[in-house]
């Protein structure tokens, strides 16, 4: 980079108050960096990313690639370069070099015995920088939950790992640990994206302050956690995640294996926060759901959760930072062409579409209301929002819970909003008619507003000249 691309002059870089923030923002990924490239050439693996430096115990995952070339930029960009017929093995052999495991001491719990565990993991995609935040995260799983299941942890980033980062996580539990780079594919900007569009579409929502409006990375993580988590490799083998992300609290003990709930259950998807979206985020997301409705001739008995009396979205999704699910779903074609179908959009680019609402209005389309599953004993913190389990007073229950003192905080209590529409929900068999017809409704309202948008200002011209 010379001054001759940043001109720190220019009153853009002007502003940030003093010379330490200005020097923060100049080597900053955002100043080195174009967000808005297509490809990125430079992916230069970090030497703090040098894995052969790691401890023996530290191994590679079996049936992996264990060898590699000495220039591992040029072998992954190769990889990525060649025709595979298995997209599987292609990603597998693209991020096998970062790929890192541990074994945890609890694994000789199960060595000589059936290991009673299902087919599941806690799966984290998460940044270097937040390793703090994780470690509460992986505390509280732990102290709540975990150390009673062992349960493994794969880590995802779409850069390396740090050798610190690894070392340091993997001590945080005896459960197993596994550490993984994403592949290219899953986080990247498609051919078809127009990317004047997208930094135009960026900006406008920068200035209505849209939090995350101008964000690229945000993007590719909403993309990403709606279209490509359940591709990795490393998953192919599992039936059921859960996800957990920095920075939680979890508020009870658990003592049943809630994996195991969900498959004797016959649960999907399961959910303990359910909020609404900002409405400037997803503009158009309802309209394509509906079309997309229409195109697979869906009968949908959960679909009428998210539509208000207008045949509107009603922003209502499940918080998909918590998440409890089933990965065969995931995967299935239903769902995979549900994605694509909004994937073809571009509108994770040019709109802001969040993973919730993406994982919501595909449980809308696609199961029955009994296979979603509100998880009442799971107390739950994220961000501000707060949720745990109130034991009524004539109770004789033993609360597991350690609670904020601050009941009113509880969103179950403050924030019935959409959970009032779940709990109170009849199955509707919400068919591409009923789709049709709720988009009629909202042209037809959108075009009321046009025109009483007209008579206004026809009216306020008349009176500006009289
Ligand atoms: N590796 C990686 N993880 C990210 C990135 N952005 C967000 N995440 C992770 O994605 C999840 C959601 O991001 P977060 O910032 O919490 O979004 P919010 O909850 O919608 O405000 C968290 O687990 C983050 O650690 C990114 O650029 N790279
Ligand atoms: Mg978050």
């Amino acid at each position: 980079m010379t001054l001759a691309t940043i001109n720190p002059l220019s009153a853009k870089f002007l502003k940030p108050a003093n010379l330490i923030d200005w020097l923060k923002l100049y080597w900053s990924d955002s100043f080195t960096k174009d967000p808005y490239a297509k490809v990125k050439t430079d992916f230069t693996p970090p030497k703090s990313s040098d894995y052969t430096k790691l401890p023996s115990r530290y191994t590679r995952v079996e049936g992996w690639p264990v060898q590699f070339p000495e220039n591992l930029a040029e072998y992954r960009a190769n990889v990525i370069a060649s025709n595979y017929t298995s997209k599987q093995q292609q990603w597998k052999d693209e991020v096998a070099p970062w790929v890192i495991h541990h074994r945890g001491s609890a694994e000789d719990k199960y060595l000589n015995s059936v290991d009673p565990r299902e087919k599941a993991a806690i799966i984290v995609l998460v940044r270097d920088s937040e390793i703090e935040q994780l470690k509460h995260s992986i505390r509280m799983m732990e102290d709540r939950f975990n150390h009673k299941f062992n349960y493994p942890y794969i880590f995802f980033n779409e850069k390396p790992f740090t050798n610190n980062f690894i070392q340091t996580i993997s001590k945080t539990t005896k459960s197993n640990t596994t550490f993984s780079l994403i592949p290219h594919e899953h986080w990247s900007v498609p051919d078809y994206i127009d990317m004047k569009k997208t930094k135009k579409e960026h900006s406008k929502l920068v200035e209505l302050d849209v939090v995350y409006g101008g964000s690229m990375s945000y993007r590719h993580m909403c993309r990403y956690n709606s279209g490509f988590f359940y591709k990795h490799p490393l998953l192919q083998n599992l039936k059921y995640y859960w996800r957990l992300e920095p920075d939680i609290d979890y508020y009870c003990n658990l003592e049943y294996d809630p994996f195991k709930y969900m498959r004797e259950n016959k649960k999907v998807y399961s959910f303990v926060i359910m909020l609404t979206e900002l409405s400037r985020t997803i503009p158009t997301l309802w309209e394509t759901t509906l079309n997309f409705s229409i195109k697979k001739n869906l009968t949908s008995p959960s679909l009428k959760i998210f539509s208000n009396e207008n045949y509107d979205y009603n922003l209502c999704h499940f918080w998909s930072n918590f998440e409890i699910a089933s990965l065969d779903w995931f995967r299935s074609s239903d769902y995979d062409d549900y994605f694509n179908y909004l994937d073809s959009t571009g509108k994770f680019f040019y709109e802001r579409w969040g993973d919730a609402p993406v994982h919501s209005l595909a449980a809308g389309l696609l199961l029955n209301p009994d296979q979603i599953h509100f998880f009442n004993d799971i107390g739950y913190r994220h961000d501000i929002f707060t949720r745990w389990t109130a034991l009524s007073e004539d109770s004789n229950e033993v609360s597991k819970c350690v609670v904020p003192q601050d009941k009113d905080r509880n969103f179950d209590i403050r924030g019935t909003e959409c959970k009032g529409i779940f709990d109170n929900y009849k199955p509707y068999p919400w068919d591409p008619n009923d789709s049709k017809n709720a988009l009629n409704t909202i042209y037809m309202n959108k075009l009321t507003r046009v025109n009483q948008h007209h008579s206004y200002l026809r009216w306020r011209n008349s009176a500006a000249r009289n």
